[in-house]
């Protein structure tokens, strides 16, 4: 058996991240606790970008727009959706999660579903709590890991044994000189 998984080494990664300003008194704790998170593992600031939209519901358009561009190994969404007492909690994570897997397939790029869906405000506070386990930080690690399994994937360079590895770097190398020329 191969096993391939990815790993939390993030340097050279750059990354995208959506996050819903509804809640913001949670979510940029989220935020914060993933940018850091990010930076932890190896990603610089300036290959991190962030974008702001009015809620979770607006979450997979614009995470779907920024995977399009290419420019990002992974995006990221951040959100927090409250039940409270509105039926809008039913309607908006269930959209949120169900758009957010469908960018992901999409774009062909990681999106990660970093939305807390939680009955009350003191959950949603304990989880984006940076002292405790933090759906912002868990996001970045699940950022890294996916961007870094794609990218194995992709390359098929890990089934080979390191001599083949290196003759198919050569050859790529090769390759895209030829096309410059
Ligand atoms: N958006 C959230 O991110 N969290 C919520 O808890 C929430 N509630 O409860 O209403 C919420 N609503 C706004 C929604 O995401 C859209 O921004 C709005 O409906 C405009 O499309």
């Amino acid at each position: 058996m191969k096993l391939r998984k990815g790993s939390h080494d993030a340097t050279g990664l750059r990354v995208g991240i959506v996050v819903a300003k509804f809640n913001k008194f949670v979510t940029s704790k989220l935020l914060s606790s993933c940018v850091e998170g990010l930076t932890k593992h190896g990603v610089k600031t300036d290959d991190i970008e962030a974008v702001r939209v009015p809620g979770a519901f607006e979450l997979p358009l614009v995470a779907r727009a920024m995977a399009r561009t290419k420019r990002f190994d992974a995006v990221i969404c951040l959100g927090a959706v409250i039940r409270g007492d509105t039926p809008h909690f039913d309607y908006i994570s269930a959209e949120a999660s169900r758009g957010i897997g469908q960018a992901a397939l999409d774009a062909d790029v990681p999106i990660i579903f970093g939305v807390l869906t939680t009955h009350t405000i003191a959950q949603a506070i304990e989880r984006s709590d940076p002292a405790k386990f933090n759906r912002g930080g868990e996001a970045a690690r699940s950022a890294i890991e996916m961007a870094t399994v794609m990218r194995l994937l992709r390359s098929g360079e890990e089934t080979l044994p390191k001599t083949e590895v290196s003759k198919v770097r050569k050859a790529k190398k090769r390759a895209s000189r030829k096309r410059r020329n």
